[in-house]
């Protein structure tokens, strides 16, 4: 227990009393501002100007944000894009969730990606409880594809804790457009995009322990329980191989040269209990030799389980394919430096991160080397450090979540420390509030690195907003990490709850305006189309019975504002209608919807996309269908009717 603690003043009562205070004022010293350069055509023309002491940091209303922020959302399960330096949410980008906006979810669209890799036991699972898919999700991670160690700005990676799965989102449009449920793994929590020499492979850490095959036939036995790592195609979306590994799997990480992944492991013990599961010293951290791991895959090795298969890295398998190195304790983040050269491994119950040189890794496959001979800084920095951050100038930032401060140190000063010199490896640290998790500094997870601000997301937010009841939102802060001082400089309520995020200089992601018509999306309901005779980018007012299932009917029609091509359909009570709507508008955020009045149904539909939604018509009458995306001064009035006839009419 801290001195604060037991004194019973604690360092978050301290500074609820000077946030914003004369404490935090002085270090702002005018030397906030937003350095000026072009951004997609449009100068900045905030250059110089100085914020006054606890005003935050603003982008003035017109002008945009120097980078995209990728954010995950946790429990909500969906991905976010903020502008960063502003903070401000700019989308909200639906993938594990039901979003109720743009019908993900519920599209025939998106079901076919939510269906496309699910387990029949999961299918099971799902018809028990009367649903077509899970529609919650645990997104903590979100990483974009790399190549040569650096951002391409093609996918965006995401994992689902909660539902044993991983996303994929293209950055051309911003939607998802895969999701793999992993088999034999359980709860993918740390996952990383390979950085070199390309995105081969999205590397995902099975976090729970469960027999292998997990049919009942033996539960109680731990002996039995494994836990899964699995190389995902990042292409394919399906994965390419797992191995089994000793301990569980926490957070991972690759490295530059792609010849490693790297994962923590804070279930050492294999308990079963908290007290179990805290019970060692030290636990791990995994490394897997991708080489060896790809030949024994191609020699045909190791076994076929559930289409995947699987190769034993557990300790007594002694394989060529992991190797063990000792961490204290209960170990959690697990970040790469951009120097090419260092991983860093936070402690979480140790106050220490440990740096193991990746160069040395080579020695522990080829030579049985000592694991103790790759670690080669292991700085104290604080209470709770859980992840690490780095600029381009070879400093690291780490998030205390006990301490609730951020700690800059020099890695190189940290070397020097461990090899016994006299030098302070901490340069800085500052107050966050409250109770930081993972924290980013722009482009740090590439070689792209850069030194002006640091994003730390909180767990806590008490006393930093209005009360809006018991639940609480997070805080997502600023950091301008360009000067010696760390200086906090914006509050970013959030909720439900960012873990992760990554920022993105705006040259790097080039979004479109609109769909192109050939998009992969609607191409299963581009055959069908075709099948009924309907060209799909050409003017629709059709509605077709289909001639082996009569109780099907698909009602196709264009949208064009201010309206549907269709005024009025018909169809019996009972039947299954699969409305598809193609939206001929090509105008710069011109999106249109439609919703099915008291039938659950509603989607959008982006300039030149196809959407389509299927229901059951149970109840005859007449129901208004309208366009729930304003579009057009008349776009109240972009509406028509559905005519249910009853039954044996
Ligand atoms: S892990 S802080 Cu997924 Cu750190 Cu959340
Ligand atoms: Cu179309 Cu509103
Ligand atoms: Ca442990």
């Amino acid at each position: 227990m801290s001195q604060e603690q037991k004194s019973g003043l604690s360092r978050r009562a301290l500074l609820g009393a000077t946030a914003g205070g004369a404490a935090i004022a002085g270090a702002f010293g005018g030397r906030l501002a937003l350095t000026g350069g072009a951004v997609g055509g449009l100068t900045l023309a905030t250059t110089g100007a100085a914020l006054a002491a606890g005003e935050g940091f603003n982008v003035a209303p017109g002008q945009l944000d120097t980078h995209y922020g990728f954010w995950s959302s946790g429990q909500t399960g969906e991905m976010r894009i903020l502008g960063i330096p502003s903070m401000r949410e700019l989308m909200r980008v639906p993938v594990f969730n039901r979003c109720s906006a743009t019908g993900w979810g519920s599209t025939n669209e998106s079901l076919r990606i939510h269906q496309r890799t699910m387990t029949e036991k999961t299918k099971k699972q799902l018809a028990a409880n009367g649903k077509k898919i899970h529609d919650n999700g645990d997104l903590h991670h979100v990483h974009m594809s790399f190549t040569d160690g650096k951002y391409d700005g093609k996918y965006l990676f995401m994992n689902d804790k909660a539902n044993t799965r991983v996303a994929r989102v293209r950055c051309d449009v911003m939607k998802t457009d895969a999701i793999l449920e992993i088999p034999n793994a359980k709860a993918i929590h740390g996952m990383r995009p390979q950085k070199a020499p390309n995105t081969k492979y999205i590397f995902c850490n099975g976090e729970d322990e469960a027999p292998l095959v997990n049919d009942g036939s033996t539960m109680t036995d731990v002996s039995t329980y494994v836990n899964i790592f699995t190389a995902v195609d990042a292409e394919a979306m399906l994965p390419a191989w797992q191995v089994m590994v000793s301990g569980n799997l926490d957070n991972c990480d690759a490295d530059y040269e792609g010849k490693w992944a790297f994962s923590t492991s804070y279930n050492s013990e294999m308990g079963m209990t908290l007290a179990d599961m805290t019970a060692a010293e030290a636990d791990h951290v995994v490394v897997f030799n991708l080489a060896a791991i790809e030949a024994a895959i191609a020699a045909g090795e190791g076994q076929e389980l559930n289409g995947v298969r699987v190769l034993d890295g557990r300790k007594d398998a002694k394989s060529q394919f992991t190797r063990y190195i000792p961490i204290p304790n209960n170990p959690h983040g697990c970040n790469m430096a951009p120097d090419k050269k260092h991983l860093c491994i936070g402690g979480k119950l140790s106050p220490t991160v440990t740096v193991l040189d990746v160069t040395r890794f080579d020695a522990l496959f080829n030579d049985n080397a000592d694991p103790m001979t790759t670690i080669v800084a292991q700085p104290e920095l604080g209470l709770g450090p859980l992840h690490t951050a780095f600029d381009g100038r070879g400093f690291a930032y780490t998030s205390l979540f006990l301490d609730s401060q951020v700690v800059k140190w020099s890695i190189e000063d940290a070397i020097k420390a461990y090899a016994g010199e006299a030098v302070d490896p901490i340069k800085d640290k500052v107050d966050v509030q409250y109770q930081p998790g993972h924290l980013k500094t722009v482009m740090g997870e590439t070689l792209d690195a850069e030194n002006q601000w640091l994003v730390c997301l909180c767990k806590f937010s008490k006393d930093r907003f209005l009360n809006v009841g018991p639940l609480k939102p997070e805080n997502d802060q600023l950091i301008d990490i360009s000067g010696d001082k760390m200086v906090v400089v914006h509050d970013g309520p959030n909720f439900a709850e960012p873990h992760d995020a990554i920022a993105v200089a705006a040259s790097k992601v080039n979004p479109v305006s609109a769909w192109n018509r050939q998009d992969k999306m609607w191409a299963e309901t581009r055959a069908q189309a075709e099948a009924d005779g309907v060209n799909l980018d050409d003017w629709q007012d059709m509605v077709i019975r289909d001639k082996d299932d009569p109780k099907k009917v698909r009602v196709y029609m264009t949208s064009q504002a201010p309206s549907f091509a269709l005024e009025t359909f018909t169809v019996k009570e009972g039947d299954e209608v699969t409305v598809i709507v193609t939206n001929l508008d090509d105008i710069d955020d011109l999106t249109h919807g439609f919703t099915m009045g008291n039938h659950g149904v509603a989607m959008e539909i982006g300039p030149l996309a196809t959407s389509s939604v299927t229901f059951t018509a149970a109840n005859a009458g007449v129901y208004w269908y309208y366009c729930q995306w304003f579009c057009h001064a008349l776009h109240m009035e972009m509406r028509g009717r559905m005519f249910v006839e009853p039954s044996g009419a």
